[in-house]
């Protein structure tokens, strides 16, 4: 990788890749574009920023070849909940956005990260210790476009040699940008609202198990899958990875150490319970491990005090 575009640059995930690729990479060589436009304060010249809407070929074809570049990290997305409510356009920018940045890289020879998700699972997986090769039936138009996706990055680095890679990301918790319109989102929220309102009203229920991981090693599986050695992978989309399963009350037990009048209410919202109940409890990652070294350093505990201290510093909360 030595030109790197990421598309989806303003979310959850891009807004914190950007900085790691450039740390690594060079600031002119990792272009952030969105179809949002960049917030004022995000405007330099030796920090390439270019407006990209991946319904349009076109637009990703003129920044391919302004920039040279030979490796895409392509996020934009439209997530679990929202994808419900808007199958739709989930379809549309899950699966057409994909389509054309696979397309430009058969031609320009790039390399193409994509990330899937646990919800590229259903109601019929194993829910322990899920393998990495097993039943992929989901009922979501989320899950649908992931496992859509996975097939289709398989299928172009198969028929055409497209070096595509990808994870099957867990809920990624953060405290830079907030996620927008996914199921694993009250695992960032709870933070927000402990340290500023010392309660929080889960929208998912007390033992709904999920797959978790911290930024730092959501961050660190993308950019090592990609500098992975290409003869060691058996598998190319999509890995399991996991660093840590807990449900919305071990959580809230873990922010209690920190903030020790927390209380915890549950209003269960029925579709992103649904959600989460067809998704698995825990992933099995070992072929990850294996095949590129993938170990996470966040476990509950060490991300829980983590952000604690960073949020604190972001929302101006002193320690009394
Ligand atoms: C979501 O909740 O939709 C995402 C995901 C697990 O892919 N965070």
């Amino acid at each position: 990788m030595k030109r790197i575009l990421i598309t989806g640059a303003l979310g959850q995930i891009g807004s914190e890749l950007i900085t790691f690729l450039r740390k690594r990479y060079g600031n002119e060589n990792v272009i952030a574009s969105d179809i949002k436009l960049i917030p004022e304060e995000m405007v330099d010249q030796n920090r390439p920023f270019e407006h990209i809407d991946c319904l349009d070929a076109q637009e990703i074809y003129s920044v391919i070849k302004k920039y040279k570049i030979d490796a895409i990290f392509h996020l934009a997305a439209v997530l679990s909940a929202t994808g419900e409510k808007n199958p739709q356009l989930a379809w549309k920018v899950n699966i057409n956005g994909l389509y054309n940045v696979l397309e430009i890289a058969r031609e320009y020879k790039c390399a193409v990260f994509t990330p899937s998700s646990i919800a590229a699972f259903g109601p019929s997986t194993p829910k322990d210790n899920t393998p990495q090769e097993t039943i992929q039936r989901p009922n979501t138009i989320y899950g649908l476009t992931k496992v859509t996706g996975e097939l289709l990055c398989d299928y172009y680095y198969s028929k055409y040699g497209v070096d595509t890679r990808g994870v099957r990301f867990p809920g990624i918790i953060s405290y830079t940008a907030l996620p927008g319109g996914g199921t694993t989102d009250y695992a960032v929220e709870i933070f927000y609202e402990a340290l500023r309102n010392k309660k929080y009203t889960c929208f998912l229920d007390k033992d709904t198990y999920l797959d978790m991981m911290y930024m730092p090693d959501g961050l660190k599986a993308a950019v090592n899958l990609m500098e992975a050695d290409p003869s060691r992978l058996k598998h190319r989309n999509a890995y399991n990875v996991t660093a840590e399963s807990f449900n919305p009350e071990q959580l809230a037990r873990e922010i209690k150490k920190y903030i020790l009048d927390f209380e915890m209410n549950y209003d269960v919202d029925p579709m992103r319970q649904a959600i989460a109940d067809s998704w698995p409890n825990r992933l099995d990652d070992s072929a990850a491990r294996e095949d590129w070294g993938w170990s996470p350093d966040y476990n509950l505990e060490a991300m829980t005090k983590d952000m604690i201290e960073k949020l604190k510093i972001k929302l101006n909360i002193a320690d009394k």
